[in-house]
């Protein structure tokens, strides 16, 4: 049955694609449209709740196909990030030294630059190649074995957060009705009725029913849905350190530093905080359902594993070694989703045909070791290796609607689809192409010892 711009719509999670979900809905002139989230936007389990996200045309994939859905997506969020009055003030054009440092991180990165062809994208091979990036006495380090390259322009960060409630608020402006915090937010299930779903219940014990019920609740997904194993709740980790005032000005205007086998920082944000991740292929949080199976179940937790916090502290040794003993201000674990694939799932559910999937947003990548391809931009041939799921908050929602309307092209149909047949005896402990740590997906089953960071309402932040 056809849907009319005054149908009910419901959507499931104002993270950061239901809250871009929302956003293009009230744009197209959907006129009721509810977005309901367990916590106020932003929520603190939101993988978007974050200071800062890398915002880049990333290319992942040696299929054609792909490779075309991939860049008409990014190309579309890209263009939204510079140009819409929404989102551009929230976009940093710092640019982003992508890197490696052993001989599978590098083939894996695929660097292929010829000097002096390409002014925008430039090979970064020596130590002081890469202190260069910053001014003099930021990048002290002796970056050992690093090689990668820098794309000056038309790559950088975005406030994550601030552009996240910025998208909120004016979803909301345009008439979405946003039921965030509290029971009344909460859903406890969809409602399942004649083999489809018409709408859900929330914890407050109420109904609500809808024509479409838009399912976007990053890593807690799988409560809701069985997704056949092709969803894999996933964390990685985060912290912050704190600079003093004289310090923002001197770390300031560097481009995001990023090591495929090691991590990545920014540039320091608006508090005066560098943020960093340690890049490895994730920790689960493998338990045995109620349905006997084993799955991994998100929790919250603001601190890290202290291995998480060694890696983090060996990172700048490389890089910053003047902040490696400095303390942690902030410091998180954060849950994506990750198919069997690392491909998004954006779909009508094939059975439940009222229900639209926007899922497995975690970062898209290289996954099988024949991804050694570069491609040609102008002159001069590279391939980035990344292109997650946050890039995407200003123009996501479009896509989705494009599902949820039957306007989605074949080609995207058959990328983005619902596929359960690409998850079957799914490997869990799948690095799916990650580098980083151990270079295997750990479990917070097996994680003793924690930090003890500073405790902070995430959601005031
Ligand atoms: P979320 O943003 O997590 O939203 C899910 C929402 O569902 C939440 O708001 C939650 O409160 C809500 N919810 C959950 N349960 C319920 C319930 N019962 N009822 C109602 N609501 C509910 N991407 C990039 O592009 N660049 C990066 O640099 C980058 N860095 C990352 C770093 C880390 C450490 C991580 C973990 C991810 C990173 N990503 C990055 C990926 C990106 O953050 C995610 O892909 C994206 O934010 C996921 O969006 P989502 O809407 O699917 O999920
Ligand atoms: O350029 C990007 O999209 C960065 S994604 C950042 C990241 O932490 C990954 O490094 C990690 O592997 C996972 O996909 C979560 O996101």
């Amino acid at each position: 049955m056809s849907i009319s711009q005054s149908s009910p719509i419901i959507i499931v999670g104002a993270g950061t694609w239901g809250t871009s979900t929302a956003l293009h809905l009230a744009r197209q002139g959907y006129k009721n449209v509810t977005l309901f989230d367990r916590y106020p936007v932003p929520s603190p389990i939101s993988a978007g709740n974050d200071v800062n996200k890398v915002v880049s045309p990333g290319q992942y994939s040696v299929d054609q196909d792909r490779v075309d859905v991939n860049t008409a997506l990014t190309m579309e969020a890209m263009k939204a990030w510079m140009n819409d009055p929404l989102f551009k003030p929230y976009y940093h054009d710092t640019g982003l030294l992508m890197s490696a440092n052993t001989p599978a991180g590098m083939q894996r990165l695929g660097v292929r630059v010829r000097p002096g062809e390409e002014d925008n994208v430039v090979p970064i091979e020596q130590p002081e190649d890469f202190r260069k990036l910053a001014p003099s006495g930021i990048l002290r380090g002796e970056f050992p074995g690093w090689k990668g390259y820098l794309t000056r322009k038309g790559a950088g960060w975005a406030e994550a957060r601030n552009a996240l409630a910025a998208a909120a608020r004016e979803a909301q402006r345009l008439g979405v009705n946003i039921v965030a915090g509290g029971t009344a937010g909460q859903v406890v299930t969809l409602i399942f009725e004649y083999n489809d779903v018409k709408g859900v219940v929330t914890a407050d014990g109420k109904i609500h029913r809808a024509e479409r019920t838009i399912l976007c609740a990053g890593a807690a997904a799988g409560q809701f849905l069985d997704f056949q194993d092709q969803l894999r709740p996933t964390a990685w980790t985060i912290a912050h350190i704190a600079l003093s005032p004289e310090e923002r000005k001197q770390y300031q205007n560097i481009p995001v530093i990023f090591n495929i086998e090691k991590g990545f920082f920014f540039e320091p944000d608006q508090n005066g905080e560098i943020k960093l991740c340690d890049e490895h292929p994730g920790y689960t949080n493998m338990t045995r359902l109620p349905d006997g199976r084993l799955g991994s179940v998100p929790f919250e937790k603001t601190q890290v594993p202290k291995e998480s916090e060694i890696r983090i502290r060996a990172l700048l040794r490389e890089t910053m070694p003047q902040l490696a003993d400095r303390p942690f201000s902030f410091a998180r674990i954060c849950w994506c989703a990750d198919t069997a694939d690392r491909e998004f799932i954006i779909d009508r559910h094939p059975k439940y045909r009222s229900l639209v999937l926007g899922c497995g947003a975690s970062g898209r990548g290289m996954i099988s070791p024949r991804g050694v391809m570069t491609w040609t931009l102008r002159k001069c041939t590279h391939k980035l290796t990344i292109s997650a799921g946050f890039k995407y908050l200003p123009t996501i929602g479009r896509t989705i609607i494009d599902a949820m309307q039957d306007k989605i092209s074949p080609k995207m149909h058959e990328c983005l689809k619902w596929s359960p047949g690409k998850a079957t005896s799914r490997n869990w402990a799948d690095t799916l192409g990650r580098f980083g740590g151990p270079n295997k997906v750990m479990d917070f089953g097996d994680v003793s010892e924690w930090t003890a960071a500073p405790q902070r309402d995430l959601s005031k932040l």
